[in-house]
């Protein structure tokens, strides 16, 4: 396989040399923003939603990409093509750049773009199968007013304390509650239950990533006509909840049969984890994504 070429402001280099200052404000305080974006068969899906989300949160950091989003949208696929990839998992990330020591962002004079383009680490099967088992973390997801949820920031500290949570129950992922005792999201997925036959996710108003694949979920739910409401959720409604499932770029949609030791449900992924599933898939066939050079 020819080696991997990583973008890094402005170039493609080969992935030894894929390097950034160790003056990166990235790197010294997670100065930053990210999208993890996926390519099926030759187009990058809803690329445009995940641009717009990247521009969104560096908007709401007061960092300026110096690229228009066609131009970032371009680094996403051709990131892709000069790899010879039709299904990718991608990382797009700006940093404030290379600046002095010091949390001023005036030092730094121009960001630092970086895409990778690489495989996907596919779930195992038998987590679609069979769901999985979670806990609810004790940390606390970020306040709205410290770090809104809605950047995707460069700073995952507060995911990654509940994922080591997660990790020591054994389980993938972690719920995670927000400063008022509502559940808002999870480490790194967004999440679904249905309930009294409504389909239910929580608000990004109150501390979620406002997910493409929760996004996607929405629209998908609403074209089959199916009663959906995004609404504040509490542990009550997850435990009392007929099915769960969670929904990120990586999983896709992933059922959830027990959190904290309380069974959801009748403990096994139901039918309408199934049928979204199944209509998630045939979305990702559809031809509407930013077709890759050479691949679509
Ligand atoms: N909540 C959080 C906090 C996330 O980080 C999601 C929800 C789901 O959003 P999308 O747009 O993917 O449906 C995310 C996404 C990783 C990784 O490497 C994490 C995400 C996406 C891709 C890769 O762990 N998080």
């Amino acid at each position: 396989m020819a080696e991997q070429l990583i973008y890094v402001n402005g170039k493609f280099v080969p992935r030894d040399q894929a390097c950034v200052s160790v003056f990166d404000h990235g790197f010294l305080y997670g100065d930053g923003v990210f999208e993890g974006i996926r390519a099926y068969n030759g187009r990058v899906f809803r690329l445009k939603d995940h641009i717009e989300r990247f521009y969104d949160s560096a908007a709401a950091i007061g960092l300026d990409l110096g690229l228009s989003r066609e131009e970032m949208s371009d680094v996403v696929t051709e990131s892709c093509a000069v790899n010879d990839l039709a299904n990718a998992y991608i990382r797009l990330v700006a940093s404030r750049g290379a600046g002095d020591l010091g949390l001023s962002p005036k030092s730094c004079k121009k960001p630092t773009i970086v895409c990778i383009a690489g495989q996907i680490a596919l779930y195992p099967q038998s987590l679609y199968d069979n769901g999985l088992e979670m806990v609810t973390a004790s940390t606390t997801r970020n306040f709205v007013n410290s770090l809104n949820p809605r950047v995707k920031s460069l700073n995952y500290l507060n995911n990654i304390l509940a994922k080591i949570e997660a990790d020591r129950a054994g389980s993938m992922e972690a719920l995670m509650i927000n400063d008022t005792g509502y559940v808002v999201e999870c480490t790194g997925d967004n999440i679904f239950l249905w309930r009294h036959g409504r389909l239910i996710t929580p608000p990004a108003w109150m501390g979620a990533l406002e997910g493409i694949t929760r996004k996607t979920v929405l629209e998908l739910a609403r074209g089959m006509g199916l009663p959906v409401a995004e609404e504040p959720v509490s542990r009550f409604d997850v435990y009392s909840a007929e099915e769960m499932f969670l929904t990120g770029t990586a999983a896709e949609l992933i059922p959830v049969v027990n959190v904290d030791a309380r069974k959801i449900g009748d403990g096994k992924p139901g039918p309408m984890f199934k049928k979204l599933l199944e209509a998630f898939r045939e979305r990702t066939k559809e031809t509407d994504g930013a077709a890759i050079r050479g691949q679509a």
